[in-house]
């Protein structure tokens, strides 16, 4: 039987890691797309990139032409594409630039599967943070959108063109909504790594403090090893279609702040109020204080999702619970020279 193909975009990120290693170990051919940087991108993906079955391309979402060629050379069976600019709070400062990745780059993708080929399969990484503000206690497909971001603005674009272009052109295109999930190779600047790292660097030490933001938005984390299988069972139903994936847990920051400083023996108190607020060690020394620097002008209070459908018809689950996450987190930042 030949081997299925699949193009991965946005290869070099935390979830392209793990969506190769998984799609590698399932013999696929994995062609993965970056663009072109300054710095080394393929840090995360180094173990991959001398293995037969692993090709890397340059391309870049907001050059339609690039995404054009590699589809119409490569004739993928699958496409995934999880390339972004995927920081809310960066969202803000450039939002044409995430604007133009997150949502017109979907959009060429899909033309480009319209034009060359329909029988292609296309994921497309959506987010929790599309439904931004809401009443509901707990989100699933059925909740309305209401995106506090240019990011989650720009996710909404990219998850409805998904739904258009299945109906319309019965291309096999589904959008997965999926919730924070984390792990060692979750980018410095989100805020489960930056608490990760600071701590146990504290605890080293080799830092003084932890400066954050909003302390009391909560968050429904998992991991991404087990969000990325979720993300190959979509594309492997006999139908498309769109699929929350979630634990259904949730905690605030700093409810992981304690957890990580527990996880690592760091004994911390929490004195004042607002931006105020601190937490000291055992000496009264602050290692975490609050900066509002790191506040978005809009925030998204609370978000807790629902699995059912996944749990139901991709017989999905999760792996991991926070406190595994965090250990491995924790023991992976130790382990640094
Ligand atoms: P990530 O680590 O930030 O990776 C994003 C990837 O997109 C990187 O490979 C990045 O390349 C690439 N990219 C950015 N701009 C691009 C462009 N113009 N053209 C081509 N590639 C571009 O994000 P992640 O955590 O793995 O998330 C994967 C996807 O899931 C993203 O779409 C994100 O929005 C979405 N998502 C993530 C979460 C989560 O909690 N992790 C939850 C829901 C949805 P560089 O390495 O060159 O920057
Ligand atoms: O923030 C608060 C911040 O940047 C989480 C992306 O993967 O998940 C991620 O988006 C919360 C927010 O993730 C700091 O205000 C406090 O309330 O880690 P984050 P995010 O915004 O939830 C969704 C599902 C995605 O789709 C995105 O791609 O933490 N917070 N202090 C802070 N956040 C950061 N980054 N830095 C702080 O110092």
């Amino acid at each position: 039987m030949n081997k299925k193909i699949a193009i991965i975009f946005g290869v070099t990120g935390q979830d392209g890691y793990y969506l190769t290693k998984l799609l590698l170990e399932k013999k696929y051919i994995v062609h993965g797309v970056k663009r072109r940087s300054s710095s080394v991108p393929t840090k995360r993906i180094s173990s991959f990139l001398n293995q037969k079955n692993f090709i890397i391309h340059y391309g870049d979402l907001t050059d339609t032409s690039s995404i054009y060629n590699l589809i119409n050379t490569i004739k993928p069976d699958e496409i995934y594409n999880l390339a972004a600019q995927s920081h809310v709070g960066v969202s803000f400062y450039t939002p044409i630039f995430t604007a133009n990745v997150n949502a017109i780059g979907v959009l060429a993708i899909l033309e480009a599967i319209r034009s060359i080929n329909n029988k292609i399969k296309f994921y497309q990484a959506g987010t929790s943070e599309m439904f931004g503000k809401t009443d509901h206690k707990i989100q699933s497909e059925k909740t309305n959108f209401n995106p506090q971001s240019p990011y989650g603005a720009a996710k909404v674009f990219a998850h409805q063109i998904t739904q258009n272009y299945r109906d319309a052109y019965k291309i096999f295109a589904s959008n997965g909504i999926l919730f924070n999930h984390e792990s060692p190779l979750r980018g410095d600047n989100f805020v489960t790594k930056k608490i990760v790292n600071s701590l146990t660097n504290i605890k080293k030490g080799k830092q003084k403090k932890l400066v954050l933001g909003n302390l009391y938005s909560r968050r429904d984390w998992g991991h991404a090893a087990d969000y990325v299988d979720a993300i190959y069972k979509i594309l492997q139903q006999k139908k498309p279609g769109d699929y929350v994936i979630a634990t259904g847990k949730d905690c605030t920051i700093k409810e992981f702040v304690n957890k990580t400083a527990k996880i690592i023996n760091l004994k911390i108190k929490w004195k004042g109020k607002g931006l105020n607020e601190i937490a000291v060690d055992e000496n009264n020394k602050t290692v975490v204080c609050i900066d509002k620097k790191y506040f978005r002008p809009l925030e998204v209070d609370y978000l807790k999702g629902d699995a059912s459908k996944a749990k139901k018809y991709l017989k999905w689950k999760t792996n991991h619970t926070l406190d595994d996450l965090i250990k491995e987190m924790v023991q992976y930042e130790l382990e640094l020279p």
